[in-house]
């Protein structure tokens, strides 16, 4: 097959969206290939993305509509009709019932832009329903909430990702890139050919940590405390850019008073980082002229989360850095579509163009695109977990719609959610395998996947990027787009819902003009030739903005906030019954609750473990290899330990992709982020 007859579109998973180049094999097969000019990933993948094409034709694909059968209690094939019509009357009669809110929907980051749009307005139009929310909440919600009160605006990276590879010290606050974006590793080894100095943050060396020239080893949930410190020493040095505050931002003096407590030795104290290596931290920040503080779930899911997130925000303004060239503040979003996913409306509060749902101004625009009444949008939800939280005998809603998420393995106290799960009276998840929330369902509705269809995905620097079709879908699955026009239009819906990829993108654009994330003057022709477009993009002939801040910030008086945060510490501390850290996260080959990637046979499926260090071992008596218990005040799970001397004594690490870790996490929520702390909790392990 000659290059040209390859399709360049983008790998399924994180929010690096690699390109790709698909073409044809044999009779029936596909190869992946590199598409060695999208600047992003230059040819390079990780493993998930060069054996992503094996779910196609998989035994493993859903291909038929199921729903349960009354009497045997089963999941039977249905027809597509049978199936929409069935949850179509089943929803109807449920609202009749109950009001439009007994009906929730619950979205996904994996989505396209076009489907996240596309389910926002199905909600708030179709079904008249203020429930819904979606995965991201678990995500990047606690950066983007504090993203938003710093900066104005919510763009994970404001610069291109390669920009790291010019800053002089790159600080890595629970990032393990190295595992969860291959790709983007060789930034940090090219910033260090050039001279510069990579911190790396974490309780774990990780692969990524074994990069850095600086490694602090915190316990779990203490950044904000280690972000304080870092601050109170940068001042007692005079290392603040004094001009730079003074310009630029507001709120300065009262967060310099708020650190002043914050001495180095109880820094230590809270964070285990002991004074000689904050002082090495400092120096090298003190000494750089470009900083780039980088955050991820590490530091980000945590019942502070936001709080953490605008501490570091706070040192990197101190350094006047946001805004300058190769340097600043960014998060690393998680999900294929984790930035545009956050955009157009499938979160509990806002509309499209990351426009506010109780904001009049945005309901009358949004509402004129939709041709239908500002008043008859229906106001703001409950956030994810208080929405999964409050389903069926919790008080709430009777039926869910699942699109693109796998709770039962990724909600923290998974077994409660489960059971919220279970006493629905309607529970439809559209898939593309038999995951663990579709088994539960009584109706699984079966769905094309990534390449099967086109779309755009944001990727995590905030660049608009199309994912074309270039595979054929197996018969019997339909896009998610057809799902959603199939029930609205059962559900007479007051207006139409296109199936195509392009008019909605198109309509999409027009939604978010004026908005912060505006996509008004991006087109497919553009990102095709463009190899992407970054947001905000008015008009056709704007060139989209790879660097934001460089002028003014998003907030009304153009300056950037200094805010003031307090330490309070993780929701759960060790105690005598459950006396160590729980922390989890992620391992190369899987990708998040597994549902796709523990059924590719290319990819290693070792199952769930438990790392630990040799001194924590030894007091238990447990062996590399050999099964522990790990129990917290919400459930426990068995698995085998692996014993390691690059993690805490006092933490041990789950990686959630098996079912299991998500029975321990705690589900204590950030109070403006509405994220869980999925990574610190109070254990115990036992042999
Ligand atoms: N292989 C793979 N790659 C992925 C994904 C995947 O599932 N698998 N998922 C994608 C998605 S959606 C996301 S959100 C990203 C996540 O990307 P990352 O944030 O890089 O991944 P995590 O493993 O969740 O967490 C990162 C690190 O945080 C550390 N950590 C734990 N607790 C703390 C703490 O209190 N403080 C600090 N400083 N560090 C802590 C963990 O030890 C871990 O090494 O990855 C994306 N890429
Ligand atoms: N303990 C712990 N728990 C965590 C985390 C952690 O670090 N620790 N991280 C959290 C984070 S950051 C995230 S992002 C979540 C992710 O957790 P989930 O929301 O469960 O994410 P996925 O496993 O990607 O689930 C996506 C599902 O959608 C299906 N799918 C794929 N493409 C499509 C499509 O186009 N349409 C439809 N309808 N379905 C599709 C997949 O087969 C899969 O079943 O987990 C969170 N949970
Ligand atoms: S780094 Fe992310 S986008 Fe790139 S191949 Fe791996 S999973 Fe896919
Ligand atoms: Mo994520």
């Amino acid at each position: 097959m000659t290059e040209s007859a390859a399709v360049k579109t983008h790998c399924p998973y994180c929010s690096l969206q690699c390109g790709m180049a698909i073409s044809r094999k044999g009779r029936a097969g596909i190869e992946i290939g590199a598409w060695d000019e999208f600047p992003v990933n230059q040819g390079a993948m990780c493993r998930k993305g060069w054996t992503s094409g094996e779910l196609r034709g998989s035994r493993e694909r859903l291909t038929q509509p199921l729903v349960r059968d009354c009497a045997t209690g089963e999941l039977r094939g249905a027809s597509w009709d049978e199936a929409l019509d069935l949850v179509a009357a089943q929803l109807t009669s449920l609202q009749a019932a109950h009001g439009k809110d007994a009906v929730a929907v619950f979205g996904g980051g994996g989505l396209t832009n076009e489907k996240s749009y596309q389910l926002g307005k199905f909600a708030r139009v179709a079904l008249g329903t203020s429930q819904i929310d979606y995965n991201g909440r678990w995500c990047m919600s606690s950066a983007a909430s504090a993203g938003n009160q710093a900066f104005g605006v919510d763009r994970g990276l404001p610069f291109p990702l390669a920009d790291i590879e010019q800053t002089d010290v790159v600080v890595l606050v629970g990032s393990n890139l190295a595992e969860t974006m291959p790709p983007a590793a060789r930034h940090l080894d090219r910033l260090r050919e050039r001279g510069g100095k990579v911190v790396v943050i974490d309780p774990r060396l990780t692969s990524t940590a074994e990069r850095a020239d600086l490694f602090l080893q915190p316990v779990p949930g203490t950044d904000l405390a280690l972000g304080l410190g870092v601050l109170h020493l940068l001042d007692a040095q005079g290392a603040i850019d004094e001009e730079y505050v003074a310009a630029r931002t507001t709120g300065f003096d009262a967060v310099r008073r708020s650190v002043a407590s914050w001495w180095p030795e109880r820094v230590e104290r809270t964070t285990g980082i002991a004074t000689d290596e904050l002082r090495a931290l400092v120096d090298l920040l003190a000494e750089a002229d470009r900083v780039t503080v980088l955050t991820a779930r590490g530091a980000e899911q945590h019942a502070q989360g936001t709080a953490t997130v605008l501490a570091w925000i706070n040192v990197a303004l101190a350094l006047g850095m946001p805004g300058k060239a190769y340097a600043g503040y960014g998060c690393l979003t998680g999900q294929g579509n984790g930035q545009g996913g956050r955009e157009h409306g499938q979160k509990a509060d806002q509309l499209p163009g990351y426009r506010m749902i109780d904001d009049p101004a945005a309901r009358a625009h949004v509402a004129s695109v939709w041709g239908v009444a500002p008043e008859s949008l229906p106001g703001k939800g409950k956030s994810a977990y208080e929405l999964l939280e409050s389903l069926g005998d919790g008080g709430g809603p009777k039926a869910l719609l699942v699109f693109g998420s796998n709770i039962v393995v990724s909600a923290p106290h998974a077994t409660h959610v489960t059971k919220r799960l279970e006493s629905l009276d309607l529970l439809v998840v559209c898939d593309i395998v038999m995951s663990e929330t579709a088994a539960l369902a009584d109706v699984v509705l079966p769905v094309t996947q990534w390449a099967e269809e086109s779309g755009t995905m944001t990727n995590l620097e905030g660049r608009v990027i199309l994912r074309q079709r270039a595979i054929t879908p197996p018969a019997g699955v339909r896009s998610d787009l057809d799902v959603i026009a199939g029930l609205a239009a059962r559900l007479d819906s007051p207006i139409e819902f296109s199936v195509e990829p392009e008019e909605i993108f198109a309509e999409l654009g027009r939604a978010s003009a004026g908005g912060k994330a505006d996509y008004a003057g991006i087109t497919y022709e553009r990102i095709a030739a463009e190899k992407g477009v970054f947001w905000p993009c008015p008009t056709p002939d704007h060139p989209g903005t790879p660097r934001m801040f460089t002028e003014t910030f998003a907030t009304p008086d153009g300056r950037a906030r200094f805010l003031v945060q307090e330490f309070v510490g993780a929701a759960e501390q060790p105690d005598a019954s459950y006396p160590v850290h729980l922390t989890t996260g992620r391992v190369l080959a899987q990708y998040q609750s597994g549902a796709q990637t523990r059924r590719i046979k290319g990819l290693t499926d070792e199952g769930a473990f438990v790392e630990m260090h040799p001194m924590l071992a030894d007091r238990i008596g447990a062996h590399d290899g050999a099964p522990v218990v790990v129990r917290t005040r919400r459930g426990e799970m068995k698995a085998p330990a692996r014993v390691v001397t690059t993690i805490r004594p006092d933490t041990v690490f789950v990686p959630f992709h098996w079912v299991g870790a998500n029975r321990l996490t705690n589900d204590a929520l950030d109070p403006s982020s509405r994220m869980p702390e999925f990574k610190v909790c109070a254990a115990e392990v036992l042999v």
